[in-house]
Protein backbone atom coordinates (compact mmCIF):
# COMPACT_ATOMS: atom_id res chain seq x y z
CA UNK A 1 0.00 0.00 0.00
CA UNK A 2 1.60 3.23 -0.79
CA UNK A 3 2.12 6.11 1.42
CA UNK A 4 -1.85 8.01 1.25
CA UNK A 5 -0.51 11.31 1.33
CA UNK A 6 1.73 10.95 -1.70
CA UNK A 7 -0.89 9.12 -3.68
CA UNK A 8 -3.51 11.87 -2.69
CA UNK A 9 -0.60 14.49 -3.96
CA UNK A 10 -0.12 12.48 -7.02
CA UNK A 11 -3.99 11.94 -7.68
CA UNK A 12 -4.63 15.48 -7.07
CA UNK A 13 -2.06 17.03 -9.32
CA UNK A 14 -3.86 14.47 -12.43
CA UNK A 15 -7.12 15.97 -11.63
CA UNK A 16 -5.83 19.43 -11.44
CA UNK A 17 -3.51 18.94 -14.75
CA UNK A 18 -6.95 17.37 -16.38
CA UNK A 19 -8.92 20.49 -15.33
CA UNK A 20 -10.30 23.41 -18.44
CA UNK A 21 -11.98 25.62 -16.27
CA UNK A 22 -15.13 24.14 -17.07
CA UNK A 23 -14.77 20.32 -16.74
CA UNK A 24 -12.21 17.55 -16.90
CA UNK A 25 -10.36 16.03 -19.93
CA UNK A 26 -9.94 11.97 -19.72
CA UNK A 27 -6.73 12.74 -20.89
CA UNK A 28 -5.17 15.84 -22.69
CA UNK A 29 -3.53 13.41 -25.43
CA UNK A 30 -6.13 10.47 -26.36
CA UNK A 31 -9.40 12.19 -25.09
CA UNK A 32 -9.25 15.49 -25.20
CA UNK A 33 -12.89 16.65 -24.94
CA UNK A 34 -15.58 16.06 -22.08
CA UNK A 35 -16.64 12.20 -21.75
CA UNK A 36 -20.54 11.63 -19.92
CA UNK A 37 -19.74 8.48 -17.56
CA UNK A 38 -15.90 9.62 -16.95
CA UNK A 39 -17.66 12.88 -16.06
CA UNK A 40 -19.62 11.12 -13.23
CA UNK A 41 -16.72 9.23 -11.81
CA UNK A 42 -14.79 12.14 -11.85
CA UNK A 43 -17.37 14.13 -9.66
CA UNK A 44 -17.13 11.28 -7.45
CA UNK A 45 -13.19 11.46 -6.82
CA UNK A 46 -13.43 15.40 -7.56
CA UNK A 47 -15.75 16.10 -4.71
CA UNK A 48 -12.92 15.59 -2.15
CA UNK A 49 -11.01 17.66 -3.57
CA UNK A 50 -13.77 21.03 -4.58
CA UNK A 51 -17.67 20.35 -4.06
CA UNK A 52 -17.80 23.32 -6.39
CA UNK A 53 -15.53 21.83 -8.70
CA UNK A 54 -17.47 18.43 -8.78
CA UNK A 55 -20.73 19.72 -9.18
CA UNK A 56 -19.58 21.79 -12.07
CA UNK A 57 -18.43 19.09 -13.71
CA UNK A 58 -21.84 17.46 -13.94
CA UNK A 59 -23.48 20.82 -14.60
CA UNK A 60 -21.01 21.32 -17.82
CA UNK A 61 -22.41 18.02 -18.97
CA UNK A 62 -25.81 18.18 -18.10
CA UNK A 63 -26.02 21.70 -20.02
CA UNK A 64 -25.27 19.95 -23.39
CA UNK A 65 -27.86 17.91 -22.78
CA UNK A 66 -30.18 17.23 -25.43
CA UNK A 67 -34.16 17.87 -25.95
CA UNK A 68 -35.17 14.54 -25.96
CA UNK A 69 -33.38 13.86 -22.93
CA UNK A 70 -30.32 12.32 -24.13
CA UNK A 71 -26.97 12.99 -22.10
CA UNK A 72 -24.23 12.72 -25.34
CA UNK A 73 -21.28 10.26 -24.63
CA UNK A 74 -19.29 13.54 -25.84
CA UNK A 75 -19.09 16.99 -25.34
CA UNK A 76 -16.87 18.90 -27.93
CA UNK A 77 -14.25 21.40 -26.73
CA UNK A 78 -13.86 24.06 -29.47
CA UNK A 79 -11.09 25.11 -28.82
CA UNK A 80 -9.28 21.30 -29.72
CA UNK A 81 -8.31 21.05 -33.36
CA UNK A 82 -10.49 18.87 -35.46
CA UNK A 83 -7.79 16.35 -35.93
CA UNK A 84 -7.23 15.88 -32.24
CA UNK A 85 -9.92 13.33 -31.68
CA UNK A 86 -11.90 11.19 -34.16
CA UNK A 87 -14.55 11.08 -35.24
CA UNK A 88 -14.83 15.13 -34.44
CA UNK A 89 -17.97 17.67 -34.40
CA UNK A 90 -17.95 17.69 -38.27
CA UNK A 91 -18.35 14.02 -38.08
CA UNK A 92 -21.23 14.22 -35.53
CA UNK A 93 -22.43 17.39 -37.32
CA UNK A 94 -24.71 17.34 -34.02
CA UNK A 95 -26.20 20.81 -33.69
CA UNK A 96 -27.47 20.20 -37.67
CA UNK A 97 -27.89 16.44 -38.18
CA UNK A 98 -29.43 16.28 -34.57
CA UNK A 99 -31.78 19.61 -34.70
CA UNK A 100 -34.68 17.48 -34.77
CA UNK A 101 -33.82 15.46 -31.59
CA UNK A 102 -33.07 18.70 -29.37
CA UNK A 103 -29.33 18.77 -29.85
CA UNK A 104 -27.87 22.03 -28.87
CA UNK A 105 -27.45 24.69 -30.95
CA UNK A 106 -24.18 26.49 -29.11
CA UNK A 107 -22.21 23.54 -28.36
CA UNK A 108 -21.22 19.93 -30.46
CA UNK A 109 -21.47 17.10 -29.24
CA UNK A 110 -21.87 13.56 -30.08
CA UNK A 111 -25.14 11.83 -30.94
CA UNK A 112 -25.11 8.34 -28.93
CA UNK A 113 -24.98 8.00 -25.19
CA UNK A 114 -23.01 5.85 -22.19
CA UNK A 115 -23.80 4.61 -18.97
CA UNK A 116 -26.36 6.79 -16.77
CA UNK A 117 -23.81 6.90 -13.69
CA UNK A 118 -24.85 10.73 -13.19
CA UNK A 119 -27.25 10.78 -10.46
CA UNK A 120 -25.40 8.61 -8.17
CA UNK A 121 -22.56 10.69 -9.03
CA UNK A 122 -24.56 13.83 -8.12
CA UNK A 123 -26.10 11.97 -5.14
CA UNK A 124 -22.04 11.17 -3.64
CA UNK A 125 -21.50 14.99 -4.76
CA UNK A 126 -24.24 16.01 -2.15
CA UNK A 127 -23.56 13.93 0.64
CA UNK A 128 -19.70 15.29 0.53
CA UNK A 129 -21.26 19.26 1.99
CA UNK A 130 -24.93 19.15 1.85
CA UNK A 131 -24.99 22.34 3.26
CA UNK A 132 -22.88 23.94 0.34
CA UNK A 133 -24.97 21.91 -1.96
CA UNK A 134 -28.18 23.15 -0.34
CA UNK A 135 -27.07 26.71 -0.63
CA UNK A 136 -25.93 26.36 -4.20
CA UNK A 137 -29.24 24.33 -5.52
CA UNK A 138 -27.46 22.14 -6.84
CA UNK A 139 -29.80 19.28 -6.58
CA UNK A 140 -32.69 22.02 -7.25
CA UNK A 141 -31.16 22.27 -11.04
CA UNK A 142 -29.98 19.11 -11.88
CA UNK A 143 -32.64 17.05 -10.55
CA UNK A 144 -35.03 17.81 -13.89
CA UNK A 145 -32.35 17.02 -15.84
CA UNK A 146 -31.37 13.98 -14.35
CA UNK A 147 -35.19 12.65 -14.75
CA UNK A 148 -35.47 13.18 -18.17
CA UNK A 149 -32.03 11.38 -18.88
CA UNK A 150 -33.33 8.73 -17.45
CA UNK A 151 -36.92 9.19 -19.09
CA UNK A 152 -34.67 9.54 -22.60
CA UNK A 153 -33.33 5.89 -21.96
CA UNK A 154 -36.37 4.15 -20.47
CA UNK A 155 -39.12 5.61 -23.17
CA UNK A 156 -36.82 5.79 -26.45
CA UNK A 157 -34.35 2.73 -25.59
CA UNK A 158 -36.62 -0.51 -24.48
CA UNK A 159 -35.89 -1.40 -28.37
CA UNK A 160 -36.43 -5.30 -27.04
CA UNK A 161 -39.28 -4.68 -25.51
CA UNK A 162 -39.05 -5.98 -21.78
CA UNK A 163 -38.61 -3.01 -19.84
CA UNK A 164 -34.52 -3.06 -20.56
CA UNK A 165 -32.71 -0.53 -21.78
CA UNK A 166 -30.80 -1.37 -25.51
CA UNK A 167 -27.22 0.57 -26.26
CA UNK A 168 -27.19 0.69 -30.31
CA UNK A 169 -23.03 1.49 -30.51
CA UNK A 170 -20.15 -0.46 -29.09
CA UNK A 171 -18.84 2.87 -27.66
CA UNK A 172 -22.39 2.86 -25.93
CA UNK A 173 -21.44 0.65 -22.66
CA UNK A 174 -18.53 2.67 -22.53
CA UNK A 175 -16.78 -1.29 -22.78
CA UNK A 176 -16.05 -0.46 -27.03
CA UNK A 177 -14.18 -3.88 -27.66
CA UNK A 178 -16.20 -6.37 -25.39
CA UNK A 179 -15.67 -9.53 -27.34
CA UNK A 180 -19.55 -9.77 -26.52
CA UNK A 181 -19.87 -6.75 -29.70
CA UNK A 182 -18.15 -9.67 -31.55
CA UNK A 183 -21.40 -11.55 -32.31
CA UNK A 184 -23.84 -8.33 -32.98
CA UNK A 185 -21.10 -6.04 -34.63
CA UNK A 186 -19.85 -8.95 -37.40
CA UNK A 187 -23.84 -8.32 -39.20
CA UNK A 188 -22.25 -4.82 -39.91
CA UNK A 189 -20.98 -4.00 -42.99
CA UNK A 190 -17.63 -1.85 -42.16
CA UNK A 191 -17.44 2.19 -43.57
CA UNK A 192 -14.59 2.22 -46.20
CA UNK A 193 -11.27 1.97 -44.06
CA UNK A 194 -9.69 5.09 -46.39
CA UNK A 195 -12.75 7.24 -45.11
CA UNK A 196 -11.63 7.60 -41.94
CA UNK A 197 -8.63 8.53 -39.79
CA UNK A 198 -7.63 7.13 -36.68
CA UNK A 199 -6.42 9.92 -34.53
CA UNK A 200 -6.31 7.53 -31.41
CA UNK A 201 -2.97 5.91 -32.79
CA UNK A 202 -1.43 8.99 -32.67
CA UNK A 203 -1.41 8.52 -28.86
CA UNK A 204 -1.99 4.96 -27.60
CA UNK A 205 0.05 1.59 -29.50
CA UNK A 206 -2.13 -0.67 -31.70
CA UNK A 207 -2.29 -3.64 -29.94
CA UNK A 208 -3.52 -1.96 -26.91
CA UNK A 209 -6.16 -0.24 -29.02
CA UNK A 210 -9.56 -1.80 -31.10
CA UNK A 211 -8.84 -2.89 -34.54
CA UNK A 212 -9.28 -1.10 -37.68
CA UNK A 213 -11.88 -3.72 -38.56
CA UNK A 214 -13.72 -2.61 -35.35
CA UNK A 215 -13.53 0.85 -35.94
CA UNK A 216 -15.10 0.36 -39.55
CA UNK A 217 -18.26 -0.97 -37.85
CA UNK A 218 -17.63 1.69 -35.25
CA UNK A 219 -18.39 4.56 -37.97
CA UNK A 220 -20.61 3.01 -39.58
CA UNK A 221 -23.18 2.76 -37.04
CA UNK A 222 -22.24 6.26 -35.89
CA UNK A 223 -23.07 7.27 -39.44
CA UNK A 224 -26.24 5.55 -40.44
CA UNK A 225 -28.11 6.99 -36.67
CA UNK A 226 -26.54 10.79 -38.01
CA UNK A 227 -28.00 9.93 -41.55
CA UNK A 228 -31.80 9.17 -39.74
CA UNK A 229 -31.40 12.74 -37.26
CA UNK A 230 -30.34 10.61 -33.97
CA UNK A 231 -34.16 10.04 -33.96
CA UNK A 232 -34.36 6.52 -32.32
CA UNK A 233 -37.54 4.94 -34.01
CA UNK A 234 -36.51 6.18 -37.52
CA UNK A 235 -32.93 4.85 -37.25
CA UNK A 236 -32.95 1.02 -38.24
CA UNK A 237 -30.26 0.20 -35.48
CA UNK A 238 -28.32 -2.89 -36.35
CA UNK A 239 -27.01 -3.06 -33.42
CA UNK A 240 -28.91 -3.30 -30.10
CA UNK A 241 -28.21 -4.89 -27.01
CA UNK A 242 -29.16 -4.92 -22.88
CA UNK A 243 -26.10 -4.84 -21.53
CA UNK A 244 -26.37 -5.93 -17.86
CA UNK A 245 -24.07 -3.07 -16.36
CA UNK A 246 -25.59 -0.48 -18.32
CA UNK A 247 -29.33 -1.10 -17.07
CA UNK A 248 -27.19 -1.76 -12.97
CA UNK A 249 -26.24 1.46 -13.18
CA UNK A 250 -29.89 2.92 -14.55
CA UNK A 251 -31.39 0.79 -11.15
CA UNK A 252 -28.37 2.19 -8.91
CA UNK A 253 -28.73 6.12 -10.43
CA UNK A 254 -32.77 5.29 -10.25
CA UNK A 255 -32.05 4.56 -6.43
CA UNK A 256 -29.94 8.05 -6.23
CA UNK A 257 -32.78 9.76 -7.71
CA UNK A 258 -35.03 8.63 -5.67
CA UNK A 259 -32.86 9.98 -2.94
CA UNK A 260 -32.16 13.51 -4.59
CA UNK A 261 -36.34 13.68 -4.72
CA UNK A 262 -36.69 13.11 -1.22
CA UNK A 263 -33.68 15.77 -0.15
CA UNK A 264 -35.83 17.93 -2.31
CA UNK A 265 -39.10 17.27 -0.73
CA UNK A 266 -40.64 15.87 -3.99
CA UNK A 267 -42.36 12.21 -4.34
CA UNK A 268 -39.18 9.18 -4.50
CA UNK A 269 -41.81 6.99 -5.14
CA UNK A 270 -41.79 6.82 -9.30
CA UNK A 271 -37.78 6.71 -9.65
CA UNK A 272 -38.06 3.68 -6.74
CA UNK A 273 -40.62 1.88 -8.88
CA UNK A 274 -38.85 2.21 -11.85
CA UNK A 275 -36.25 0.35 -10.02
CA UNK A 276 -37.75 -2.21 -9.22
CA UNK A 277 -39.32 -3.05 -11.92
CA UNK A 278 -35.87 -2.82 -13.89
CA UNK A 279 -34.68 -5.35 -11.40
CA UNK A 280 -37.05 -7.48 -12.15
CA UNK A 281 -36.54 -7.57 -15.72
CA UNK A 282 -32.72 -7.41 -15.47
CA UNK A 283 -33.09 -10.83 -13.34
CA UNK A 284 -35.69 -12.29 -15.51
CA UNK A 285 -33.89 -11.48 -19.00
CA UNK A 286 -30.34 -11.53 -18.37
CA UNK A 287 -29.79 -13.73 -15.60
CA UNK A 288 -28.00 -16.97 -16.29
CA UNK A 289 -28.31 -19.17 -13.14
CA UNK A 290 -25.92 -22.21 -14.98
CA UNK A 291 -22.82 -19.57 -15.71
CA UNK A 292 -23.93 -17.67 -12.54
CA UNK A 293 -23.11 -14.33 -13.97
CA UNK A 294 -25.48 -11.68 -15.86
CA UNK A 295 -25.33 -12.12 -19.78
CA UNK A 296 -25.34 -9.50 -22.30
CA UNK A 297 -28.76 -10.04 -25.02
CA UNK A 298 -28.14 -9.64 -28.59
CA UNK A 299 -31.50 -7.58 -29.56
CA UNK A 300 -31.26 -8.11 -32.96
CA UNK A 301 -30.84 -12.19 -32.88
CA UNK A 302 -33.01 -12.77 -30.12
CA UNK A 303 -30.81 -14.44 -27.86
CA UNK A 304 -28.14 -14.17 -24.98
CA UNK A 305 -24.75 -13.89 -26.25
CA UNK A 306 -22.68 -16.37 -24.41
CA UNK A 307 -19.56 -14.43 -23.32
CA UNK A 308 -18.22 -13.93 -19.73
CA UNK A 309 -17.83 -10.27 -19.36
CA UNK A 310 -17.37 -8.20 -15.90
CA UNK A 311 -20.72 -6.43 -17.27
CA UNK A 312 -22.24 -9.54 -15.99
CA UNK A 313 -21.04 -8.52 -12.59
CA UNK A 314 -21.69 -5.13 -12.38
CA UNK A 315 -25.23 -5.85 -11.16
CA UNK A 316 -23.63 -6.32 -7.84
CA UNK A 317 -24.24 -2.69 -7.31
CA UNK A 318 -27.93 -3.38 -7.51
CA UNK A 319 -29.47 -2.36 -3.83
CA UNK A 320 -32.49 -4.86 -3.89
CA UNK A 321 -30.94 -7.93 -5.90
CA UNK A 322 -32.43 -11.46 -5.17
CA UNK A 323 -29.94 -12.94 -2.38
CA UNK A 324 -29.17 -16.13 -4.16
CA UNK A 325 -28.33 -14.11 -7.29
CA UNK A 326 -25.81 -11.82 -5.57
CA UNK A 327 -24.45 -14.97 -3.92
CA UNK A 328 -23.83 -16.84 -7.00
CA UNK A 329 -22.13 -13.15 -8.46
CA UNK A 330 -19.89 -13.42 -5.82
CA UNK A 331 -19.17 -17.05 -5.78
CA UNK A 332 -18.41 -16.33 -10.14
CA UNK A 333 -16.18 -13.45 -8.99
CA UNK A 334 -13.86 -15.46 -6.96
CA UNK A 335 -13.68 -18.24 -9.56
CA UNK A 336 -11.69 -19.29 -12.13
CA UNK A 337 -13.36 -16.41 -15.01
CA UNK A 338 -12.22 -13.42 -12.92
CA UNK A 339 -10.02 -14.57 -10.02
CA UNK A 340 -10.99 -12.16 -7.76
CA UNK A 341 -8.71 -12.66 -4.75
CA UNK A 342 -6.63 -15.56 -6.39
CA UNK A 343 -5.11 -15.53 -9.75
CA UNK A 344 -5.29 -11.83 -10.59
CA UNK A 345 -4.43 -8.03 -8.58
CA UNK A 346 -7.95 -6.51 -10.14
CA UNK A 347 -10.86 -7.73 -11.79
CA UNK A 348 -10.45 -8.14 -15.67
CA UNK A 349 -12.84 -7.22 -18.15
CA UNK A 350 -13.35 -10.51 -19.70
CA UNK A 351 -13.07 -14.06 -19.02
CA UNK A 352 -9.89 -15.27 -17.93
CA UNK A 353 -10.41 -18.59 -19.54
CA UNK A 354 -12.48 -17.04 -22.59
CA UNK A 355 -11.50 -17.52 -26.15
CA UNK A 356 -10.65 -13.95 -26.75
CA UNK A 357 -9.08 -13.08 -23.50
CA UNK A 358 -5.84 -10.35 -24.72
CA UNK A 359 -4.46 -8.99 -21.35
CA UNK A 360 -3.38 -6.04 -23.18
CA UNK A 361 -6.22 -4.97 -25.68
CA UNK A 362 -8.32 -2.31 -24.31
CA UNK A 363 -11.70 -4.26 -23.05
CA UNK A 364 -10.75 -7.59 -24.12
CA UNK A 365 -9.22 -8.86 -20.58
CA UNK A 366 -7.65 -6.08 -18.84
CA UNK A 367 -8.69 -4.18 -15.53
CA UNK A 368 -10.21 -1.08 -15.49
CA UNK A 369 -10.38 0.93 -12.51
CA UNK A 370 -13.82 2.39 -12.52
CA UNK A 371 -15.43 -1.44 -13.03
CA UNK A 372 -13.31 -2.42 -9.95
CA UNK A 373 -14.34 0.77 -7.72
CA UNK A 374 -18.08 -1.10 -8.84
CA UNK A 375 -16.96 -3.68 -7.61
CA UNK A 376 -15.74 -3.14 -4.60
CA UNK A 377 -18.65 -0.96 -3.71
CA UNK A 378 -20.98 -3.91 -4.56
CA UNK A 379 -19.00 -6.47 -2.48
CA UNK A 380 -19.38 -4.31 0.33
CA UNK A 381 -23.34 -3.85 0.02
CA UNK A 382 -23.53 -7.49 -0.51
CA UNK A 383 -21.97 -8.23 2.36
CA UNK A 384 -18.28 -9.09 1.54
CA UNK A 385 -16.07 -6.81 3.59
CA UNK A 386 -13.00 -8.49 3.49
CA UNK A 387 -13.13 -9.02 -0.14
CA UNK A 388 -14.11 -5.62 -0.72
CA UNK A 389 -10.81 -4.37 1.51
CA UNK A 390 -8.38 -6.37 -0.01
CA UNK A 391 -9.82 -5.16 -3.87
CA UNK A 392 -9.40 -1.04 -2.69
CA UNK A 393 -6.37 -1.90 -1.35
CA UNK A 394 -5.37 -3.97 -4.83
CA UNK A 395 -6.94 -0.74 -6.74
CA UNK A 396 -5.02 1.95 -4.67
CA UNK A 397 -1.79 0.12 -5.04
CA UNK A 398 -2.27 -0.43 -8.79
CA UNK A 399 -3.48 2.70 -9.46
CA UNK A 400 -0.25 4.61 -8.22
CA UNK A 401 2.22 2.31 -9.34
CA UNK A 402 1.14 2.25 -12.75
CA UNK A 403 0.94 6.55 -12.97
CA UNK A 404 -2.94 6.23 -12.91
CA UNK A 405 -2.71 4.45 -15.83
CA UNK A 406 -6.16 3.74 -18.23
CA UNK A 407 -6.28 0.30 -17.83
CA UNK A 408 -3.62 -2.62 -16.73
CA UNK A 409 -2.74 -5.93 -17.46
CA UNK A 410 -5.20 -7.75 -14.75
CA UNK A 411 -2.49 -10.40 -13.83
CA UNK A 412 0.78 -8.49 -13.46
CA UNK A 413 -0.97 -4.82 -12.78
CA UNK A 414 1.34 -3.33 -15.71
CA UNK A 415 0.08 -0.11 -17.22
CA UNK A 416 -1.87 -0.32 -20.90
CA UNK A 417 -3.53 2.54 -22.82
CA UNK A 418 -2.78 6.17 -21.60
CA UNK A 419 -1.36 7.20 -18.30
CA UNK A 420 -2.49 10.01 -16.01
CA UNK A 421 -6.20 9.27 -16.58
CA UNK A 422 -8.73 10.94 -14.85
CA UNK A 423 -11.10 8.50 -13.50
CA UNK A 424 -8.15 6.35 -12.52
CA UNK A 425 -7.04 9.67 -10.26
CA UNK A 426 -10.39 10.50 -8.74
CA UNK A 427 -11.54 6.73 -7.49
CA UNK A 428 -8.26 6.81 -5.92
CA UNK A 429 -8.76 9.66 -4.25
CA UNK A 430 -12.62 8.26 -3.67
CA UNK A 431 -11.14 4.54 -2.18
CA UNK A 432 -8.99 6.54 0.16
CA UNK A 433 -11.50 8.93 1.71
C1 LIG B 1 -14.94 6.19 -27.29
C2 LIG B 1 -12.99 8.18 -22.54
C3 LIG B 1 -13.60 6.93 -23.17
C4 LIG B 1 -14.27 6.02 -22.12
C5 LIG B 1 -14.66 4.67 -22.72
C6 LIG B 1 -13.42 4.06 -23.36
C7 LIG B 1 -12.86 5.01 -24.42
C8 LIG B 1 -13.62 6.12 -26.52
C9 LIG B 1 -12.47 5.82 -27.46
O1 LIG B 1 -12.53 6.24 -23.83
O2 LIG B 1 -13.79 5.13 -25.47
O3 LIG B 1 -15.95 6.68 -26.47
O4 LIG B 1 -12.12 6.70 -28.25
O5 LIG B 1 -11.93 4.70 -27.42
O6 LIG B 1 -13.71 2.81 -23.89
O7 LIG B 1 -15.17 3.83 -21.71
O8 LIG B 1 -15.42 6.65 -21.65
O9 LIG B 1 -12.18 7.86 -21.48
Amino acid sequence: MPDPAALRRAARRVLLRNWTGASTVPSHGLYPHQWSWDSAFIAIGLRHLSVVRAQRELETLLAAQWGDGRVPHIVFNRTVPLGAYFPSPDFWRSSTAGAAAGAPADVETSGIVQPPVHALAAWLVHEADPAESARRGFLTRLYPRLAAWHGYLAGHRDLGGHGLVSMVHPWEPGMDNSPCWDGPLSRVEPAEPGSFRRADLDHGAAADRPTDLDYGRYVRLAADYRDHGYRDADTPHAFAVEDPSVNALLIASEHALAAIAGALGADPSPHLARAERLTGALVSRLWDADAGLFLCRDVRAGAPVRERSVAGLIPLIVPGLPADVADALLRTAAGEHFGLGGAVRLVPSYDLRGAAFDPSRYWRGPAWFNVNWLLERGLRQHGAPERADALRAAGLATAYASGFSEYVDPYTGQARGTRDFSWTAALALDLLA
